[in-house]
Parts: structure tokens; sequence; C-alpha cells
């Protein structure tokens, strides 16, 4: 029987990955909007971070230091829970350029262990999932990704996400686990970790470092603000069809250069302090998907459709927690130029 995962019940949520940057996004507005109690479940890789749910009600929230690949500790959670929501990963592609066997590991058999708890306890699982499982577009056109896309991943992170959405597909038509998966355009908000592009260019301006573009800076990506994600995976949590993927995206497609132009216009930087530095080998050009049929079937739109606004509430987000990233800048720049400099 498929359970309900109602917003108005007293439900447990596993929440796996639950101290990244999405993942605890998501368990905020848990708590907030729902009655559901929720187990994270986080390795706290160099990406995890505890304070990233600092201030969460203990009765509530209960957290488990532990890997997703661990079958034992992962059924031990799952067997009393009424769904899990996976958001555990290696999520770089810059680091999986550099050492794929984490990808491979967390994300392709994590995966597996997680479903197949899903599947042993008759419980919900909502797969989080990237459009960078279609691989990319040309620049010079509009064209958009649909569900009737093929997957044409390119780097090794978005192989082994491609992996994992083939196993949850997998595992629904062969042991009808009560699967769902989202496949989500790149996001930008609070907590995001500064390896990432939006918060390494303004962590950079905030240090006095100048930023960095990779190549012409002419790659395009499709930003959706971090809440938005997380309104679209509580609707596909709560009025959702089992076996069916769901792509979430903005419809704001910009180029880095344009991206970095205003994050330098908003600091007061001015518009050509940057570095153009190596390119990332087999750089994705240009994703885009098109999320109209989620937005007519679970009645899920954008809220924060005004990129400009978004992007001036994460840099003052990053401006007032400079405590939360502060301690990791240094090193996390001198990884940046130990791999530019081997390659
Ligand atoms: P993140 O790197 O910020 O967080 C990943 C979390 O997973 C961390 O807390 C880490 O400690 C944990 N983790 C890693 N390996 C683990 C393991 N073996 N066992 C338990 N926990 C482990 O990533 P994110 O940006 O929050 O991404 C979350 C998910 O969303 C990923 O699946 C990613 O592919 C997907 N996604 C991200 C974006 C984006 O723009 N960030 C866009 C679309 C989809
Ligand atoms: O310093 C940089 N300079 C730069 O020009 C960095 C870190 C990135 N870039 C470029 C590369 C990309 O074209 O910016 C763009 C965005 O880079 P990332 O933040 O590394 O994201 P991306 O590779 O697009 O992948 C992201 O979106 C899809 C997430 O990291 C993935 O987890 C998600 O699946």
């Amino acid at each position: 029987m498929t359970k309900i995962i109602q917003s108005d019940r007293s439900q447990t949520v596993v929440v796996a990955g639950g101290a990244g940057f999405i993942g605890s996004n998501f368990i905020r507005t848990v708590i907030e909007i729902t009655q559901w109690s929720v187990i994270v479940i986080d390795k706290l890789t160099y990406a995890g971070n505890l304070l990233n749910l600092d201030g969460l009600p203990s009765d509530r929230v209960r957290f488990v230091v532990g890997d997703v690949c661990d079958k034992e500790l992962v059924d031990s959670i799952a067997k009393n829970a009424d769904a899990i929501v996976n958001f555990a990963a290696e999520s770089h592609n810059d680091r999986s350029l550099y050492a794929a066997g984490p990808f491979l590991k967390t994300n392709v058999e994590g995966t597996f262990v997680l479903i197949e708890a899903a599947r042993r306890f008759h419980i919900r699982y909502h797969h989080v999932s990237t459009d960078e499982v279609y691989g990319d577009l040309p620049i010079e056109t509009d064209t958009s990704f649909t569900l009737a896309s093929p997957y044409r991943p390119s780097s090794p992170y978005s192989a082994t996400k491609a992996a994992a959405d083939h196993l949850v597909s997998a595992w629904v038509r062969s042991f009808g686990v009560q699967a769902t998966t989202s496949i989500c355009v790149n996001n930008y908000g609070p907590y995001q970790h500064i390896e990432k592009f939006i918060p390494r260019q303004i962590t950079n301006l905030l240090t006095t470092r100048r930023p960095k573009l990779y190549g012409t800076g002419r790659n395009v990506r499709e930003w959706l603000h971090v809440y938005d994600h997380v309104f679209g995976i509580m609707k596909i949590l709560t009025s959702g069809q089992i076996g069916k993927s769901y792509l979430l995206s903005s419809g704001l497609g910009l180029s880095n250069i344009d991206v970095l132009r205003l994050i330098l216009e908003i600091m007061e930087f001015p518009e050509d302090y940057f570095d153009c530095v190596i390119d990332r080998p087999g750089h994705d050009r240009r994703y885009a998907l098109d999320s109209t049929s989620t937005k007519s079937e679970l009645n899920w739109s954008p809220r924060y459709s005004d990129f400009r606004a978004g992007l001036k509430d994460t840099i003052q987000w990053y401006k007032e927690n400079v405590d939360w990233w502060i301690e990791n800048k240094r090193n996390v720049e001198e990884q940046y130029a130990r791999r530019e400099a081997s390659s």
C-alpha cells in the first residue's frame, strides 16, 4: 500500500545529507511548515556542517553522524520512518575531475543502500537529482531539456548522479519502490559551500581576493533559489505521483560572466575586477530545464523570480555570517590553486 506523506500529520522523515546546503534548507522548511520529525543521517564530509542545523528544535530533529553506505546504520534508522529524502552526495564537479572514488561510493552505492531500505521497510523514497544528468546544450540556442531528453552526463559527478537516477527507476519498476525523483537546475542561497561559483566569488570579494572565472565565462547556468527547490521537493513528497520524475527550474538562464558582473555591481566593485583562469575540463556549456509539466501538475512555481534580489539577499547572508565560512576560505582557495597548478 502506498504511504501518503502529509504535511499536517506527525511523520518521521529521514533526511540523508541533511547537514549540507540544500538538505539543511529543506529541514528548516520542514520544521517551519509541517508536523514532521526529522532524523538526519550525514557523514559530515568537508561539505557537511552541523552549524547548518543550529537552532532547530531537538525534540523534532535528531542527528546521526554516519555514512549512507552503512547498511546496518541506515536500516536501523529507516525501519521506523515514513520516508527517506536523499540529499547525500559528493556534489562538486571540480572535485570529481581529480578524485572520482568518493562520488561513486556515496552517489551510487549510497543510493543503492537507501532505496534498498525503502524497499525493505515499504517506505516512501525521494531522490534529489540534477539537470546535469542530461549533459549540456549549445550556448547560442534557447532549447531546454524535458523528461523525454536522453541521459548524457559529461563529468564524473554527473555520471554518478545519472547512475543513481537509473537505480531509482529500476527499483520502482522491478520492486515497486514508492519513489519519486526531482531534477533541479543550479541552486543559490544561504549555507552553500564556498567552493561553489556564487559563494566563492562573494567570499573572494569579502577577503580582497579577485573573483575567478573559468575560460571566457560564456557558459550558462539556470539559477533557482534554494527555497524554491525545497518547496518543489515538499510538493512532490506530498502530492507527486509515485514512480515519476519532476523537473524544477526557473527560466533564469545567465552566463557566468553576467552573474559575476551582477555580484560585482551589487558589491560595488569595478565590472572588470576578476581574473579569467584555466577552464574546467569538459566544461558543460549550458543547462536549461523545461518545468512546465511540474508547474501544472503540482501547482509549483518559483517564488524568488527576481534573481538580482535573491543574489543581494545571498550576498547579505555571507556578509552577516563570516564566522560560518572564514575558517575554510584559505583551505578552499589553496585546493583550487593546487588543482590549477597540476592541470
Ligand atoms: P552539499 O555538498 O552541500 O551537501 C552534501 C551533504 O551530503 C553534506 O552534508 C555531506 O556531509 C553529506 N554526505 C556526503 N557523503 C555522505 C555519505 N557517504 N553519507 C552521508 N552523508 C554524506 O550538496 P548540495 O548542494 O546540498 O546538494 C544536495 C543534493 O542536491 C545532491 O544530490 C546534488 O547532486 C543535488 N543538486 C544540487 C544542486 C546545486 O546547485 N547545489 C542542484 C541540483 C541538484
Ligand atoms: O570559481 C569558479 N569559476 C567559475 O567560472 C567556479 C567554482 C565555477 N565556475 C563556473 C563553472 C560553472 O559553469 O561557474 C559555473 C557554476 O559552477 P559550480 O558552482 O561548480 O556549479 P556546476 O558545476 O554548474 O554544478 C552545480 O549545479 C548542478 C552544483 O555544484 C551541482 O551539485 C549541481 O548538480
